[in-house]
């Protein structure tokens, strides 16, 4: 008898623990939902702010595809009050938002603080608290001081000295009630796949040695900035110091070992550059054979991987309290072909080529298809190369073109994420400690402009009010967060 209702038993617990709509998300699990300050602050020149590289580059026609600028975005700058309601209504835990430089240091690289700014984010931390919400905090979400890019941006040493006296500010005047601070947002975006002078935009050509140098400058920015927190704010403040690094997932196009081995060089370059020198220590293996080997070939003098000294590699390692998650998407990558030696680039260095399945569902940021166990299996790598590691997702999120309220496909969206992030604290027991949907509300998409939406609430940029709606996604966020429930 024993030996079969064992079985069907052990049958029945499994069908019971693979239901995962049934799994609740556990106690001390956070959602939350993200913006930026650039994307939805407005207020461009209000009260000393001086400009950002993103004042300067929506004024360069053609570069925004609807010709559309931040100057209004959302209006948050005016209706912060109203945004807190919104979260309040939500029922988050945490709202991620970002601080914009040029409102807190008027010139960027001195240290000269403006009250005026410094006064709307205190009002904004504030009222999150009174409302129990807690303040995520981003200190650099791309829009750089335009007197630092005019200066090299990320490609000068001097980067680093700017962003550190920049962060000290942001704990000196915030710290005392923000716990939670990200450095970056997506260093490879910054650093691979946009401009580095710049910040974030495609002006300059790639030529394979400033994409470095900004990794380089960027990894030292952030690391002196957790040794400051450490030396003169933590014992005081007692909050967490990490960086945000989006993860697309890799996945191989075929067995062939060679494709096999391509897909794991492409998460090397595009994560592991940045969480091997702060989680393990140094630039993964195969990043710093695979650039200097391309770099013989074009006849560079030395690897244009700007290296660690062992004194860097050691200061850098161990500068985190969690790692940051932004994911979208995944893509089908295999080897790629050696390019010609006279050109130079980043991406050239990768040596992979990537296509995406026909089948998968689309969105209005096209390479963003969506690919829910993509997350499960990013989240498992995290998990096996680097320890376990304690993971808030920082951002995840569906964009359409029409902001319209009945988003059922932002629904499937949510649920489908949300499912695979059960599946991986459940079954697979990755340290996984908040999910921050993106975003709270339709926003300037960067260069799409106001053409691409991701919000969990309408904005009508048409109304001087820009006023807000819940979208039916927002109802269904609302649920899961009341319940810890996927339905
Ligand atoms: C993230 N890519 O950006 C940003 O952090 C947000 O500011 C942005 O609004 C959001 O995703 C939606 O796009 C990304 O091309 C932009 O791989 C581009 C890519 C990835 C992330």
């Amino acid at each position: 008898m024993q030996h079969i209702t064992l079985p069907i038993l052990k049958l029945c617990l499994l069908i019971h623990l693979s239901k995962t709509e049934d799994w609740t998300f556990p106690e001390d699990f956070k959602f939350g939902v993200a913006t930026s300050a650039y994307q939805i602050e407005g207020g461009a020149k209000e009260d000393g702010k001086t400009l950002s590289v993103w004042d300067r580059i929506t004024r360069t026609p053609g570069f925004v595809t609807d010709g559309s600028t931040g100057d209004v975005a959302c209006d948050s700058y005016h209706k912060w009050e109203e945004d807190v309601r919104i979260l309040k209504e939500l029922g988050v835990d945490y709202y991620r938002f970002s601080i914009s430089w040029t409102r807190i240091l008027s010139g960027g690289y001195t240290s000269t603080v403006n009250e005026a700014g410094v006064a709307y984010y205190n009002n904004l931390i504030n009222a999150l608290i009174a409302n129990d919400i807690e303040p995520v905090v981003t200190m650099y979400h791309w829009d750089m001081p335009q007197t630092i890019s005019t200066l090299g941006g990320f490609s000068n040493s001097a980067w680093v000295d700017f962003f550190t006296n920049y962060a000290r500010t942001l704990f000196e005047q915030f710290g005392d009630r923000v716990k939670l601070w990200i450095t970056f947002n997506e260093p490879n975006i910054i650093c691979h796949y946009f401009n580095s002078v710049l910040g974030n935009i495609t002006e300059a050509y790639p030529n394979g040695v400033i994409e470095y140098l900004c990794t380089y400058h960027l990894l030292k920015a952030h690391a002196e900035t957790y040794h400051i927190y450490d030396r003169e704010f933590r014992q005081r403040q007692q909050g967490k110091v990490g960086i945000t690094l989006n993860f697309e997932w890799s996945e191989p196009m075929s067995n062939d070992p060679e494709d096999v081995a391509a897909a794991e060089r492409r998460r090397q370059f595009d994560f592991g550059i940045f969480a091997n020198p702060i989680i393990n220590f140094d630039y993964p293996k195969v990043v710093r054979d695979r650039v200097a080997a391309r770099s013989r070939l074009e006849d560079f003098p030395r690897s244009r991987l700007k290296r660690f000294t062992l004194a860097e590699k050691l200061s850098i390692r161990g500068t985190y309290d969690f790692l940051g998650l932004n994911h979208y998407t995944t893509w089908l990558v295999g080897e790629g072909s050696e390019a010609d030696p006279t050109e130079h680039s980043f991406y050239i260095d990768t040596k992979v080529r990537r296509m995406q399945d026909d089948s998968w569902e689309t969105t209005a940021a096209p390479d963003n298809k969506v690919v829910p166990e993509g997350l499960r299996k990013a989240l498992n790598w995290i998990k096996t190369t680097y320890g376990n590691p304690d993971i808030l997702i920082t951002e995840c999120g569906y964009s359409d073109t029409t902001g319209t309220l009945e988003d059922d496909r932002r629904i499937n969206f949510y649920k489908e994420y949300l499912n695979a992030t059960l599946e991986a604290i459940h079954l697979d027991g990755v340290n996984v400690k908040a999910f921050m949907a993106w975003s709270l509300m339709d926003n300037f998409e960067w260069n799409q402009g106001y053409t691409v939406k991701f919000g969990l609430h309408y904005v009508d940029f048409e109304n001087p009010e820009r006023p807000r709606s819940i979208k039916q996604s927002g109802e269904y966020f609302k649920r899961v967060i009341a319940t810890r429930t996927l339905e």
